[in-house]
C-alpha cells in the first residue's frame, strides 16, 4: 500500500474556523459560485431595489438592504418584522435563487446543521464607512435553525459579542467568499460590522455585499 501525505491534506478544501461554540467561518466556501451569486444579487435588486430602512428609533440605517425568498426582513418606526411583500411595491419579494438555497444548505451541513431550508434571505450592502451596530437576530420564530451568512466584495471586520450587549466583541475578518454559519449556543449572540474600510474589489468594486439566509418560521 502506498500512502501519499497530500491525499489527506487537500489544498483547496475550505478551512473551517470556529469562532465560539455554535459559530464557524468556512473560509472561501462561496468562492466557486461567486459569479452566479453576484448575478443573482443584481437580479434581486433590479426587482426589489436597495433601500435604507429606518429603525424603530427613527434612525436611517447606513447599510442598504433588500430581500428575497418567501419573507423579507423590514424595519420602520413601528418595529422589526418579516413581511411576505415588499412594502415599496406591495409585490412578493423576488424568489430565492437556487444558488442561494444550495449554498445555504451545503454550508449549514458542513457546519453540522443538516437539512437547513431557509425561507428568507436578507441582502446587506455596505459602502466604505458604513457600519452595522451590535444587534441580536431574534425576529425568527424557530431559533433552533442556524443563520448562514455569505460575504462578497470588500473585506469587513465582524464583531462577535456575547449574549449581553456590554460584552466586548471578538473581531473576525471576513473576506470575499467566506461563509459564517451560526446557531446553537451562539444563535442569540450580539454581533455587528465595524466601519467598512475603503478599497476596490476586483469583481464587486467599492462595496461589500452580505447575504444572510434564515428560517423565519
Ligand atoms: C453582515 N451580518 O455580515 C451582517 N446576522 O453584514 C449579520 O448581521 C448577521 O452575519 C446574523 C447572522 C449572521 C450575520
Ligand atoms: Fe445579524
Amino acid at each position: 500500500m502506498t500512502f501519499d501525505l497530500f491525499d489527506s491534506l487537500p489544498q483547496d478544501a475550505p478551512r473551517a474556523e470556529p469562532i465560539v461554540p455554535g459559530a464557524v467561518v468556512l473560509r472561501g466556501f462561496a468562492r466557486e459560485h461567486e459569479q452566479t451569486l453576484l448575478d443573482n444579487v443584481r437580479a434581486v435588486a433590479s426587482q426589489a431595489p436597495w433601500r435604507h430602512l429606518v429603525t424603530p428609533g427613527g434612525q436611517r440605517m447606513s447599510v442598504a438592504m433588500t430581500n428575497c425568498g418567501q419573507f423579507g426582513w423590514v424595519s420602520d418606526v413601528t418595529g422589526y418584522r418579516y413581511e411576505a411583500a415588499d412594502p415599496l411595491s406591495g409585490q412578493p419579494w423576488p424568489a430565492m435563487p437556487d444558488a442561494f438555497l444550495a449554498l445555504a444548505r451545503d454550508a449549514a451541513a458542513a457546519a453540522g446543521f443538516a437539512d437547513f431550508r431557509p425561507d428568507a434571505c436578507l441582502l446587506n450592502r455596505y459602502a466604505p464607512g458604513t457600519r452595522l451596530s451590535l444587534h441580536q437576530d431574534r425576529d425568527e420564530l424557530d431559533l433552533r435553525a442556524p443563520i448562514v451568512s455569505v460575504s462578497l466584495g470588500l473585506p469587513a471586520v465582524f464583531l462577535f459579542g456575547g449574549l449581553a450587549r456590554a460584552e466586548r466583541p471578538l473581531r473576525v475578518r471576513l473576506a470575499h467568499g467566506d461563509v459564517v454559519v451560526w446557531g446553537g449556543p451562539a444563535r442569540l449572540a450580539f454581533h455587528g460590522i465595524a466601519p467598512l474600510a475603503d478599497g476596490d474589489h476586483a469583481l464587486v468594486g467599492r462595496e461589500r455585499i452580505n447575504l444572510t439566509l434564515r428560517k423565519t418560521r
